[in-house]
């Protein structure tokens, strides 16, 4: 018997709402995740691939229309709108909730309503938060099992505590003998927040982050408030543990907006001999102070929502390897032996495949097999580097804080803030050169401070606030230093300098130097980079010219970037903390 009221007393008012013909509540076992398959298979969403190939994986496709995350209907319904400042969407939330309730009702008629108690953080740490999903998509269910701690050990850690409530409907209730179809969804979506009374409501999507809760809803949206108000960090940022030749073992997390390489970053395969890079986590770290005064984070995730194409033996060994078995896709294409392929996987495209739309696909059409966004959905556990530590209740104490970008220009391949203040004001100076995979026009410069632009539950100006004053709530020494990496800069010529992937394991050593407190660096106008010889560059063959390059910093092009800076700063208006403001005229007067 569920023991906790409210959880009780939710439910049943939920099921009240979206009129569901039964609700189930889920125990997280192997053999509900099965019985779950089976209907999804049953029902056409899915297919099992050949066992021989992938034991116990399944390839699912979504409505055309229902690929990503939709942020323009993404809602912060705050009781005040300064409260979701000026990049999150807006609405009254008594209106708001009007609006769902109409939704909402009977939006589950002829379908189950799934019951998913989660963990975000391992069972029991005091840094983990529950949560409790209410939906009617199986598909959700199986990528909940995966991507949180999930069911009955979920409710006995929970007993009569508190939770966090999340309710999903794809919004396709199957009314007056309605047939269902492979992927139920609703044309009206909402994906909305109440910061007040830390609820989550989402409807009309089945696919990623729109529907499975606990991941940038929970993890980050929700998460930012807690933090805030507690005094800690919910941020879109992979963990790593470093291992130099000498056995030394360093923490790093680190903030990229997608399309970036985050996952690949978090399972990097070192060129340099003897260092070790293990993963804790490729997207959400929660950091709280320790009784020592140090920063220690956790992955609040159980498994990896990656996104599929370019990832390659090449590109990602270790993310490859972890797909090997209890793995589901979404959205990629189906080989004709039963296994899955994605633009990129392989130098050679199969001759045959079934696209990721279902249809019969060669390699001289026009289009992508799978979609850019297409995903897969596997157990962190079985990443082949995953760190010792990375389900220690306590978390991992963290070293560095890397922010990144892809910037053709301007930006160095890596430089040092001064201190924790000149790290926040690059974080949140933070933008990217937007790619094809998103539906931007390519190549063009976007802000996303922190890479927590779509995440960030309240006023970003405040956000800004509040990493000042983490900053100030221990002693320097106590705080990670914080790091920019641009593995993206171009030569005049439009090519790429940096070699990238496994080559990165020489920028982290140089970070790693500097933790140590190695004075390896030179003072530059935007920040400390490293010294003559410091970057570690042995056997790459690379010209010093093109060393030069990745280090050069123009005025002129940084007296724009100062320009820019200065325009985008106008959105927060006073919400903007005075010390970024000083920092962004301190860099305009050392470029000067
Ligand atoms: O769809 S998710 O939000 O889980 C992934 C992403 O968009 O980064
Ligand atoms: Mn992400």
């Amino acid at each position: 018997m569920v023991q906790n009221k409210k959880l009780v007393q939710w439910v049943d008012e939920m099921a009240a709402l979206c009129k569901p013909e039964k609700v189930h509540w889920c125990d997280g076992s192997d053999e509900e995740f099965n019985q779950m398959v089976k209907l999804l298979i049953q029902g056409g969403t899915g297919v099992k691939l050949n066992d021989k190939k992938r034991p116990n994986s399944f390839l699912f496709r979504s409505d055309p229309k229902d690929v990503a995350r939709v942020e323009d209907r993404t809602f912060i319904c705050s009781e005040r709108k300064e409260d979701a400042g000026p990049t999150n969407n807006w609405m009254d939330p008594n209106e708001m909730k009007k609006k769902l309730t109409g939704l909402f009702d009977g939006s589950m008629v002829g379908r189950n309503l799934y019951v998913i108690p989660f963990s975000m953080g391992p069972l029991g740490s005091k840094i983990s938060q529950i949560g409790v999903e209410l939906t009617d998509s199986p598909y959700v269910v199986i990528n909940m099992k995966i991507m949180t701690r999930m069911g009955k050990e979920v409710l006995e850690v929970l007993k009569d505590g508190a939770f966090v409530p999340c309710l999903h409907s794809v919004g396709y209730p199957l009314d007056g003998g309605k047939k269902d179809i492979t992927w139920p969804c609703n044309e009206t979506k909402y994906i909305v927040h109440f910061p007040e009374d830390k609820s989550i409501w989402s409807y009309g999507s089945g696919y990623g982050g729109n529907a499975l809760l606990g991941k940038k809803c929970f993890s980050l949206r929700i998460a930012s408030l807690m933090a805030r108000d507690e005094g800690w960090l919910a941020e879109h940022m992979l963990i790593l543990g470093i291992t130099s030749p000498e056995g030394k073992k360093l923490y790093f997390a680190a903030a990229f907006p997608s399309a970036c390489g985050k996952t690949n970053l978090a399972m990097l395969q070192p060129s340099l001999p003897g260092w070790k890079i293990e993963t804790v986590g490729d997207d959400i770290a929660w950091m709280k102070f320790g009784s020592d005064g140090r920063l220690y984070a956790i992955n609040p995730e159980y498994g990896f929502f990656g996104v599929a194409p370019g990832t390659s033996m090449q590109s990602n060994p270790n993310a490859l390897l972890t797909l090997n078995e209890n793995a589901l896709f979404t959205n990629t294409a189906l080989t004709d032996d039963g296994d899955i392929w994605w633009e990129g996987m392989t130098d050679e495209k199969p001759k045959h495949l079934i696209d990721w739309k279902g249809n019969d696909w060669t390699p001289d059409k026009d289009y992508p097999s799978s979609h850019p966004n297409s995903r897969f959905t596997a157990y962190a556990k079985q990443c082949p580097v995953i760190d010792p530590d990375w389900e220690n209740p306590e978390g991992v104490p963290i070293s560095a804080i890397i922010f990144g970008g892809r910037r053709a220009s301007f930006i160095p391949l890596v430089y040092e803030a001064f201190n924790w203040q000149h790290g926040t004001f690059i974080g949140s100076t933070q933008s990217s050169e937007t790619t094809a995979a998103a539906a931007h026009q390519v190549g063009q410069l976007r802000n996303d401070p922190f890479a927590m632009l779509a995440f960030c539950g309240y006023n970003m100006g405040d956000y800004f606030a509040h990493w000042l004053k983490i900053g100030k709530s221990v002693s320097a020494d106590k705080l990670p230093k914080v790091f920019c990496a641009n593995w993206f800069r171009k030569s005049a010529d439009g090519k790429f300098l940096w070699p990238g992937y496994g080559e990165n394991i020489r920028v982290l050593k140089w970070m790693f130097e500097r933790v140590e407190g190695k004075n390896n660096f030179a003072e530059s106008p935007i920040g400390n980079i490293p010294g003559e010889g410091a970057l570690d560059v042995s056997s790459l063959g690379m010209p010093e010219n093109e060393i030069q390059e990745l280090f050069k910093i123009d005025k002129e092009a940084g007296m724009k970037e100062v320009e820019r800076i200065r325009e985008y700063y106008k959105i927060f208006g006073s919400d903007l903390p005075k010390e970024l403001t000083e920092e962004l005229n301190a860099l305009e007067k050392r470029l000067k």
